[in-house]
C-alpha cells in the first residue's frame, strides 16, 4: 500500500456552534490514538499541533442572529493558509473543531486544486447540508454555512476571504442528510448537488451511491476532499456531538464508505469535525472516528486487489 505523508492540524474551533466543548476535539483525537493508528498502517505522520486563529477584525452583518462572525472569519483565513501549506507537502488531516472550520479548509483546497489544474470534488458526510447563507441562517451558528460559502453563494463577499475558485455543485456529493432547513432545501434543489439522504441510503445502500460518485471523480481525474461530521453517524454509536439526529449511518455503513474511499486512491484530504468530548462517553466517539480514519487510510481485514474506480 502507498505510504502517505499525513499532516495533522488541530483546529480547536467552537464559536460556530451554540455550545462549548468542540475546542477539546483535537486533544481527544490525539488521545484516541490517531497518530499511532496512521503510523501502524505504514504512513508518515507529522503533527503540526493546533492552529491559532488570526487576529480578529471588527465585522458585522445585518442578520442579528449571527454569532461570532469575526471569530469564524479569522479561523477561515488561518485555516485556509494552513491547509494550503500542508497540502503542498502531504495529506492534510484536520482535527476539529466544529464544521465552520470547513470554510477555511475548502478555501485552501480550492486554491491547491486550482494551482495544480485539478478538479476539486467533495464528499460531505453529515446529517446536515450546512448550506445556509449569512442571510438565511436562523440559528446564527456559522457551522451551518460553510458549504454555501465554498460554492460561492451570494452574501459572503467582503466578509469572508475571497475564494481562489468556487466549488462546482456537480462535484459535491452529500450523504446522510436527515435535517435540512427550508431555505437549505430550496438551495439544494436549485444548485443540483448530488444529495443522498438517509432514505436514499436505506433504499440503495451506501456502496451503489458512493460508487457512482467515485466513478465520476476518477473520470475527471479529480482530487477528493472528505468532510466527516460526527453527526453523520447514528447517535447510538457516536454520542459525542452537539447536534445528534436519530437515524444516522451505522457502524458498517460508515466503515464501508471509508474502505471504498481507500480503494479509490482519490482522497487528498480529510476533515474530522464536530466531535464534542464533553458530550462523549469515555472517548468512544473519538475512538470510532479514529477507527474510521484508519479504514480510510488502508486498514482492512483481508488483502484485496486494488479496484480502480
Ligand atoms: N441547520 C441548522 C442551523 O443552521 O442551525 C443546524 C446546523 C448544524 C450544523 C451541523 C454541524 O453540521
Ligand atoms: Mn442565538
Ligand atoms: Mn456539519
Ligand atoms: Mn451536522
Amino acid at each position: 500500500m502507498d505510504r502517505t505523508n499525513c499532516i495533522l492540524l488541530g483546529a480547536p474551533v467552537q464559536d460556530g456552534t451554540g455550545r462549548l466543548g468542540c475546542d477539546m476535539g483535537p486533544s481527544a483525537f490525539r488521545a484516541a490514538g490517531i497518530g499511532e493508528a496512521l503510523r501502524s498502517l505504514g504512513h508518515g505522520v507529522v503533527d503540526r499541533g493546533n492552529v491559532a486563529p488570526a487576529p480578529l477584525r471588527p465585522l458585522s452583518h445585518p442578520n442579528p442572529a449571527i454569532h461570532a462572525l469575526p471569530e469564524i472569519v479569522a479561523w477561515t483565513e488561518v485555516l485556509s493558509q494552513a491547509v494550503y501549506d500542508a497540502g503542498t507537502e502531504g495529506m492534510p488531516i484536520v482535527l476539529g473543531g466544529d464544521h465552520s472550520l470547513a470554510a477555511g479548509t475548502l478555501a485552501g483546497h480550492a486554491r491547491l486544486a486550482q494551482e495544480r489544474g485539478r478538479k476539486l470534488f467533495v464528499l460531505w458526510l453529515d446529517a446536515h447540508p450546512d448550506m445556509h447563507t449569512l442571510e438565511t441562517t436562523e440559528s446564527g451558528h456559522l457551522h451551518g454555512v460553510p458549504m454555501a460559502y465554498a460554492l460561492g453563494l451570494p452574501g459572503f463577499d467582503g466578509i469572508f476571504p475571497p475564494l481562489a475558485a468556487a466549488l462546482s455543485p456537480e462535484r459535491v456529493c452529500m450523504m446522510g442528510l436527515r435535517s435540512v432547513d427550508p431555505a437549505e432545501r430550496q438551495v439544494l434543489a436549485a444548485t443540483g448537488l448530488r444529495v443522498h439522504d438517509m432514505r436514499a441510503i436505506d433504499e440503495n445502500g451506501v456502496a451503489a451511491l458512493l460508487r457512482g460518485f467515485l466513478d465520476e471523480v476518477a473520470a475527471q481525474d479529480g482530487l477528493l476532499h472528505v468532510s466527516l461530521d460526527v453527526d453523520f453517524l447514528d447517535p447510538d454509536i457516536a454520542p459525542g456531538v452537539g447536534t445528534t439526529v436519530p437515524g444516522g449511518a451505522t457502524f458498517r455503513e460508515a466503515h464501508l464508505i471509508m474502505e471504498m474511499l481507500h480503494d479509490s486512491g482519490r482522497v487528498a484530504s480529510l476533515d474530522l469535525v464536530e466531535l464534542n468530548p464533553f458530550l462523549d462517553e469515555r472517548g468512544r466517539t473519538a475512538r470510532l472516528m479514529v477507527d474510521l480514519t484508519a479504514s480510510l487510510m488502508g486498514r482492512s481485514v483481508l488483502d484485496r486487489p486494488t479496484r480502480s474506480f
